[in-house]
């Protein structure tokens, strides 16, 4: 099954390049996508086709005029009936690997890219079945915000990715960062690579990867753990911690009230 996916956006050559590099050009090479930029100055009736206006009520910037973008839409959903239509705003919800999850279920995805100020407001509530935002900072359009979302998706479109680096094995699938990861030489710069990996000893090799992703999340986003159910296995490396924690912090106050030890 093909993911059909439209781009309205007044630049579409930014796509070009998209479409053609790494997993997005496979999965288009392998029938699993199907991606297009629709230019919506095609659509625009005027000589000039202009796709712009002056806000009523004043002020500056423009706004994105609602027939060529209702044109546009019209024609997309004639093509793809199933697709849904996402606009890309910074208003919309935070984009998320559940949304991506929830995004890859679907036949079809038809997305408008805002430029200037944004899109007339009747063209968001007449057509669009989502409002999508990728973060909390000010972008200039919603073309890398739909490429982003492109590209978190077509990889989760079932079959897209092999075995090895399979969607089911990301770090956000099951809540935690992922272990370092190491490539030769075994020694870069005077620094080695954990004795473990070269070990050959798999359980011991899962069990390391298991603590370092654990550890890092702990250190690098402590937060992604607070809602965790922890297994018996994650347990266990978190009272190894503690207990070398509480080891650590016995020894400094030990030396600190030492009379001997010169200082406090
Ligand atoms: C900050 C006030 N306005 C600009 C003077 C509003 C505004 C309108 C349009 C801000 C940015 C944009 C263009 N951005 C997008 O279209 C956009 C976006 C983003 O800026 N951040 C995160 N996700 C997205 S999705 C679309």
């Amino acid at each position: 099954m093909t993911m059909d996916v439209a781009v309205l956006t007044i630049f579409p050559e930014m796509f070009e390049r998209f479409w053609t590099h790494g997993i997005v050009r496979r999965a288009i090479e392998q029938g699993q996508l199907k991606g297009d930029a629709i230019d919506i100055r095609a659509y625009a009736e005027d000589r000039h086709k202009v796709t712009d206006d002056r806000p009523y009520g004043g002020g500056c910037g423009m706004v994105m005029k609602p027939e060529p973008l209702a044109k546009a839409l019209r024609a997309a959903r004639a093509r793809m009936p199933e697709a849904v239509t996402l606009l890309m705003t910074p208003q919309g919800r935070p984009f998320s690997q559940q949304t991506a999850a929830e995004l890859a279920r679907r036949r079809g995805l038809i997305f408008i890219c805002g430029r200037y100020e944004g899109v007339d407001e009747r063209v968001a509530q007449r057509f669009v079945d989502a409002e999508i935002s990728i973060g909390d900072y000010v972008l200039t359009g919603g073309e890398l915000p739909a490429m982003v979302i492109v590209d978190a998706v077509v990889r989760l479109i079932p079959g897209v990715l092999g075995g090895q680096d399979s969607a089911a094995q990301d770090s956000f699938a099951d809540g935690l960062l992922e272990h370092a990861h190491y490539t030769r030489p075994r020694v870069f710069e005077g620094r080695p690579v954990p004795d473990v990996l070269l070990s050959g000893n798999h359980a011991a090799i899962d069990q390391w990867r298991l603590e370092a992703a654990l550890v890092r999340t702990f250190l690098k986003r402590p937060e992604l753990l607070e809602d965790r159910v922890f297994s018996e296995q994650e347990l266990a490396i978190l009272r190894k911690w503690s207990k070398k924690l509480e080891n650590l912090i016995k020894v400094q106050s030990a030396c600190c009230t030492d009379p001997l030890s010169g200082h406090q």
